[in-house]
């Protein structure tokens, strides 16, 4: 063979053999667009989503319709129906950030029934990122949203009159265990399922673009003024579009305590896979303190630029939802302990 066949061959070559290249989790391409969410009740989120990201729409636009769908499900713990704090009051955290870390957060809002939208208000209106308590409400109120009543939901009601019974404040959150967490654990329903309060989802568009959004009414019979991790850009949420995105749910101090999100995306960029990455920031947590972690939750879970996903959870009976245009469904998380 000469040199210049020798050339033609190399130039000819060198593109099969990248192609033929497989990626870690078996996906040949890139799997896009894509949706995911945390828990069961991400199946109705992600369709909500799946509506404009099949349409070529935009990342953001299509995690805060997702947002939205939860935030308008009555008799659920994300939103007005969620459960309230330990003097009765249902204050809602929720934030959201796109491709170009662009965000926006409001935390402790009341009555307002989209918080997601209006942190993204916040982000496109305001040189600010966070809102809180009655600002927040304000700048919604200015901003053509209703104040909503202060009823609780029936559920919200029913918990809330068993946990004054002892009023314990005793932050429980997702662990599928009744008797461990005892009658009025938050999110625990009389057939014995579960419903949980902070939905977050990450989503990546058809032109490769990341957005991601969470929204809750935090954790159940919290103090008054209590934020969690849910509406803290690099805690309950974060989205590099050059790397990847992930989301957060659980006892939200502990995932501020790390900086959650921002430490599993960090590792994504490290060239850690998604589930990886997550069992990466649990493990930092586990290791801070073995024994308060036998007693808690956290799950994170992480997207990348090539579609591939995974979580990773403290306990078990963390679970989270997937759409794409090749599956639907529900996957268990992965577990430490
Ligand atoms: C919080 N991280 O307020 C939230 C609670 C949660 O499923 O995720 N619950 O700490």
């Amino acid at each position: 063979m000469n040199r210049r066949k020798f050339l033609q061959l190399g130039s000819l070559s060198a593109p099969l053999l990248l192609t033929k290249k497989t990626m870690a989790n078996g996906f040949d391409e890139t799997i896009k667009p894509i949706v995911v969410s945390t828990w069961d009740s991400g199946m109705a989120v992600n369709e909500a989503a799946w509506k404009i990201l099949s349409l070529n729409g935009r990342a953001l636009d299509a995690v805060e319709a997702g947002a939205r769908q939860i935030e308008d499900t009555i008799n659920c713990c994300v939103g007005l129906g969620g459960y309230p704090d330990r003097d009765g009051i249902v204050t809602l955290d929720s934030c959201i950030m796109d491709e170009q870390s662009n965000c926006g957060a409001v935390a402790g809002i009341e009555r307002i029934k989209h918080p997601v939208s209006v942190a993204r208000m916040v982000m496109e209106k305001t040189p600010h990122v966070i809102l809180v308590g009655a600002g927040a409400q304000q700048f919604a109120l200015e901003n053509g949203f209703t104040l909503e009543s202060t009823t609780l939901s029936d559920d919200a009601r029913k918990a809330y009159e068993g946990w004054l019974k002892k009023s314990e404040y005793k932050p429980v959150i997702n662990i599928e265990n009744k008797k461990q967490n005892g009658p009025f654990a938050p999110n625990f329903f009389d057939d014995g399922s579960v419903n949980h309060d902070t939905m977050g989802l990450v989503a990546m568009d058809s032109s490769s673009n990341l957005s991601g959004a969470v929204t809750t009414s935090g954790m159940a019979f919290k103090v008054h003024g209590r934020v969690g991790d849910s509406p803290i850009i690099g805690a309950g949420l974060f989205v590099d579009n050059e790397i990847g995105a992930a989301t957060s749910s659980g006892l939200g101090e502990e995932v501020i305590r790390i900086c959650g999100t921002h430490l599993v995306v960090e590792f994504m960029r490290q060239g850690y896979d998604p589930e990886t990455a997550c069992k990466k920031a649990v493990e930092r947590i586990v290791k801070r303190n073995p024994e308060k972690a036998k007693t808690l939750q956290v799950g994170f879970l992480a997207l990348n630029k090539k579609g591939q996903y995974g979580a990773y959870a403290i306990q078990k009976g963390f679970v989270f939802s997937v759409k794409t245009d090749k599956e639907n469904r529900i996957y268990p998380s992965k577990y430490m302990l």
